[in-house]
């Protein structure tokens, strides 16, 4: 059902949930879903603001491709100042989604591209359809990502690989991509939203402190040194499995109510 209260009024949006599940879909198919200005607010305040009771989100994008970037109509008057905090922006509006309240799930088809790449990288699962390809044309139009793609995207595939997109224009298919560890699932045309929904559905079954602790502590994690790592990971085991939640999911499973692990 559409999204209500202050969900419902961001145009360049379009955004649903059904039960515990959330879906936004980038809504300017006329430019690409070109991330102008007022798309940056309008996702950050989707993402700041969602129901209590939503547990999973699910990113896509309306028309025939995912998302073609900044919005490079809107950069071409703007100052070193104006720009360092424009940049800022967007990092502002990614944390939003990658360090939020529920993890993420991109469905990636056709142009996944600059921004809309950084955008992606800041999603907790990318499933990719075949027609997805992968590029950052910053190089060639003479900019540098600002999204926040030189932390996110080396963290998937590598500096050397991101470098390599960048200086040479290199565009990686969806398949490439996949293998690469720009998605991690690939499915055929047409096919990625109902993967998605279904991958949210699980995850929305979670415990939602185990779903926080990967989604806040897996990532500092990898940025502290293995000491710093290690005693991070003891303190964040600790309270997620001192939860009455936790203490009910391994009962069930002693008890044998409990789903077994199966290939
Ligand atoms: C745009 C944008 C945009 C499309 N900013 N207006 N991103 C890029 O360098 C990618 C630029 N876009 C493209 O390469 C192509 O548009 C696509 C491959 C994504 C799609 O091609 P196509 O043939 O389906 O569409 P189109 O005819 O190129 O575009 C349709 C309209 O969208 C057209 O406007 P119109 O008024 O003539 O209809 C395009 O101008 C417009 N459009 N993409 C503005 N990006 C925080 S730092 C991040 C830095 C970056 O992201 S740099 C990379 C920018």
């Amino acid at each position: 059902k559409p999204a209500s209260g202050i969900l419902s009024q961001l145009p360049l949006l379009k955004i649903t949930t059904a039960g515990a599940v959330v879906q936004v879909r980038l809504n300017r198919p006329s430019k690409r879903n070109a991330i102008s200005d007022e798309l940056i607010l309008q996702l950050q305040t989707a993402f700041i603001n969602l129901p209590t009771d939503i547990r999973a989100a699910v990113l896509s994008g309306e028309g025939d491709h995912f998302c073609a970037g900044l919005d490079l109509a809107e950069l071409v008057e703007r100052d070193v100042a104006e720009g360092v905090l424009h940049s800022r922006m967007w990092h502002a509006a990614f944390d939003a989604i990658q360090f939020g309240r529920v993890p993420v799930i991109a469905v990636l088809h056709g142009a996944v591209v600059g921004g809309g790449l950084e955008l992606a990288a800041a999603c907790h699962i990318r499933v990719a359809e075949s027609s997805a390809y992968f590029g950052l044309p910053e190089g060639q139009r003479g900019l540098f990502v600002g999204g926040g793609g030189s932390a996110r995207i080396p963290r998937l595939v590598g500096v050397a690989r991101m470098s390599d997109m960048m200086l040479t224009g290199r565009v990686y298919s969806a398949d490439e991509g996949e293998r690469v560890g720009l998605a991690q699932y690939l499915v055929g045309d047409g096919e990625g939203l109902t993967r998605a929904i279904e991958l949210a559905h699980r995850i929305a079954n979670n415990a939602p402190l185990s779903n926080f602790a990967v989604m806040h502590a897996l990532p500092r994690i990898a940025d502290q040194s293995q000491s710093e790592g290690l005693f991070t990971e003891s303190l964040m085991a600790a309270v997620a499995e001192s939860t009455p939640e936790a203490k009910e999911r391994l009962r069930a499973f002693l008890d044998k109510r409990a789903g077994k692990v199966t290939k």
